[in-house]
């Protein structure tokens, strides 16, 4: 395991919708959306991580929720994990996206369908749809 590490993206969930956030970098994911989040550092859990992440990114704290099933496997030592989270406090601007959005679950489906995410975030959509009734 030495060397493992876990990146923790956040589904930001409020009522029926579902935050995406636009990356910059690097350039083969700039301008598609993600689950907002970053790596886990040394002492941390996945939901420190979350927390700290989605502060310094979007200027919110977070109430976190139920990790989503599925996990991937970005590379042999980088592992993608996914929490359910909504705001406690603030209103979320992007510090370091090039833009946020908040999609339904129609808007979700057609991010997914015209290849418009993140590609490992893609495996989430299902389980992401059912959160919002879609
Ligand atoms: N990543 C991803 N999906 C997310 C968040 C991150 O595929 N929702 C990937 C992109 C990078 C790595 O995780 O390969 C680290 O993310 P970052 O560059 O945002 O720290």
């Amino acid at each position: 395991m030495t060397g493992h590490r876990i990146v923790v993206a956040g589904a930001v969930l409020d009522r029926d919708r579902l935050l995406l956030a636009q990356r910059r970098y690097p350039p083969d994911l700039a301008g598609l959306w993600e689950l907002p989040g970053g790596k886990v550092e040394a002492g941390e859990s996945p939901a420190d991580a979350l927390r700290r992440e989605l502060r310094e990114e979007l200027g919110v704290t977070i109430a976190v929720g139920a990790a989503l099933r599925e996990s991937v496997a970005l590379t042999r030592d980088l592992t993608l994990v996914a929490l359910r989270a909504r705001i406690e406090c603030g209103t979320p601007h992007p510090a370091e996206h090039e833009a946020l959005r908040w999609v339904d679950a129609p808007g979700l489906r057609l991010m997914h369908d015209s290849g418009r995410l993140v590609p490992a975030d893609n495996v989430w959509v299902p389980e992401l749809l059912g959160d919002l009734g879609g």
